[in-house]
């Protein structure tokens, strides 16, 4: 009991931090999508780059991965119960976040690193943040290490049985994970920090973007599986059906290890320096590895069929019909799925090679990250904490209908402001820039409604915030003791086994490390016959 209290604690401080990067990160989406649409003029001393920094780097990378990680953590304790755990690791992976976190993000809000998310040179922060990247990143190896040693304590344990469907899944994101921050952490150590202290003259950009790119793909399926976790192993518990099916699932998510990798490249279409043949190659994985998501697609419908026919419903209304949606935590869920459909939509269309040269840099594209990262995942994952939360503190939440408005208001506002951005983006509005004035030019005049709108929807979505907040107070400090249940689904008793290659993760790995080199020997060997121009760096703000 009294290690289960330890142990819920842990997951806590993962998920308080990430909650915090919400409350401040959505602040600054606020104040851009109002500046952007020219409701007020951001001053001098903070302007609009170094917000939209903060708001990129607390909700796209902190946010995701400590929140990831206490989920992760959970699944992985509650699903391998072991006595005496030590959790040594889980706090070293904390502190480390943590720490690189705050360093991070006092670099920005101190003006010294105006350089987005995405950190390209030849911007040039200061060796700080790069460091604070670099702990945030480097800390989530050690709770990979956790999740393997309780699975190697599992294997020891249970001779011939399979490791548990959530643990799987958890240690598939990690290990795809793991292979993918090693690019990054490439960049960072031995490319961004030597520049920025100035131990080196310049850096070499486009293997920079390179090496990002090969990490920035994966990390939005990092995002997804968390995403994933809850619904393939926690929606069907409350639906109150078993696992779909384990065999489907571990193959799903073994496609995502193996081909979440070898397509970093579709974000670089535009870049010179790499041949068309790679950008080819990369486009054929991409589309291959949307797959594993039309067979989640499959795998949850087949899931609120089984629910609805318990019941007796049947047909697509019945079916519908039939589901909770009156439970938070359902409820974020299936709006997250419904607003995903349009997110693979966009996703395939940019994928499409000779479609991006469309889309990329425009607004579009902001318009496709906001409805998968703030849609499916950030939905979910939020409506989860709705059980989760007072599961690990041991409280009831009784605000429903708070959670259920927190929600919808979320679903409504994302909706519009993603769409009005997919919309200006057609019609040229460009990412990354503060005004869009333009002089008064027809063109960009023809973006001013729809940046208007955007706004509106950003507003909506604010307000949304607000109620998490006050739900979020009342989880944390008020409710009435008692006991919460966050649990994930049984296995089918029925089913048949799932066969052992399934579960060979390290033999997935090996193949996903293969296919890495297939994709990028040829792009990686192309650039080093190229003369190699190093750039001094820059500071634009
Ligand atoms: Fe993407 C750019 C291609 C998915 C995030 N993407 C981005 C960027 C981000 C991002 C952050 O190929 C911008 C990076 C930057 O700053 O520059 N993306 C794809 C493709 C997919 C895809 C092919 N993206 C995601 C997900 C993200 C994400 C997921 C975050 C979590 N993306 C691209 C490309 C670019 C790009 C290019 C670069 C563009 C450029 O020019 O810069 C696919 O994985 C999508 C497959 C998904 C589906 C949908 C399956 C639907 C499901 C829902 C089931 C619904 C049910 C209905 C059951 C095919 C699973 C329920 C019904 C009820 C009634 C309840
Ligand atoms: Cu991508």
């Amino acid at each position: 009991m009294e290690q289960q209290r330890a142990e819920n604690r842990l997951v806590l401080a993962y998920l308080y931090v990430a909650l915090v990067s919400v409350f401040i990160g959505t602040f600054f989406g606020l104040l851009q999508v109002t500046s952007r649409a020219g409701f007020f003029q951001t001053p001098p001393w903070f302007d609009y780059y170094r917000m939209l920094t903060a708001h990129g780097v607390l909700l796209a990378l902190v946010f995701t991965t400590l929140f990831i990680s206490g989920l992760s953590t959970y699944a992985t304790y509650r699903s391998i119960e072991r006595p005496r755990r030590s959790l040594a690791l889980g706090w070293t992976g904390w502190w480390m976040m943590t720490t690189g976190t705050v360093l991070a993000a006092l670099e920005i809000l101190a003006g010294n690193a105006s350089v987005l998310y995405t950190f390209y040179a030849p911007l040039k922060a200061s060796p700080w943040f790069y460091v604070g990247a670099a702990l945030l990143i480097v800390g989530t190896w050690a709770v990979l290490l956790d999740v393997l040693l309780a699975i190697a304590y599992f294997r020891r344990t249970h001779p011939g049985e399979r490791i548990p469907l959530p643990v799987f899944m958890v240690a598939a994101n990690y290990l795809m994970w793991f292979l993918a921050t090693i690019g990054v952490a490439i960049e960072v150590l031995f490319q961004l920090i030597p520049w920025s202290f100035g131990w080196v003259p310049g850096i070499d950009v486009q293997l920079s973007r390179t090496l990002f790119w090969y990490f920035g793909h994966p990390l939005v399926y990092f995002w997804l599986l968390g995403a994933y976790l809850i619904w393939y192993g926690v929606v069907p518990k409350i639906l109150g059906v078993p696992f779909f099916s384990d065999a489907l699932t571990r193959v799903a998510f073994i496609l995502f290890i193996i081909l979440s990798l070898p397509v970093g490249v579709h974000h670089q279409f535009t870049d010179p320096g790499i041949s068309h043949i790679w950008k080819e190659l990369q486009t054929g994985f991409t589309l291959m590895v949307v797959i594993p998501s039309l067979m989640t697609a499959f795998a949850l419908f087949a899931t609120f069929e089984q629910a609805a026919a318990k019941q007796g419903r049947h047909g697509f209304i019945g079916i519908v019909a039939a589901l909770p949606w009156s439970n938070p935590t359902f409820l974020g869920s299936a709006l997250g799925m419904i607003l995903f459909i349009f997110g693979g939509f966009g996703g395939i269309v940019n994928a499409s090679y000779s479609l991006d040269v469309l889309t990329h840099n425009t607004m579009w594209i902001v318009g496709h990250f906001h409805i998968t990262v703030g849609g499916p995942v950030a939905l979910t994952l939020i409506a989860a904490t709705y059980t989760l939360i007072p599961a690990l503190t041991g409280r009831r939440f009784t605000s429903e209908g708070l959670a259920r408005a927190q929600i919808w208001l979320w679903f409504i506002g994302l909706s519009i402001m993603s769409f009005a951005m997919h919309t200006a983006g057609l019609l040229g509005a460009p990412r990354r820039e503060a005004a869009l004035a333009y002089g008064g030019n027809a063109i960009a005049a023809q973006w001013v409604p729809w940046t208007m709108l955007a706004a509106v929807g950003g507003i909506i979505v604010y307000a949304s915030v607000i109620c998490y907040l006050i739900a979020f107070v009342q989880m944390v400090f008020g409710g009435e003791r008692g006991e919460t249940r966050f649990e994930f689904a049984d296995p089918d008793l029925y089913a048949e086994k799932t066969p052992a290659i399934l579960d060979r993760l390290g033999l997935w790995t090996a193949a996903a490390v293969l296919l890495v080199i297939i994709a990028y020997a040829g792009p990686i060997t192309e650039h080093f016959h190229y003369h190699i121009y190093l750039a001094p760096g820059m500071r634009t703000w």
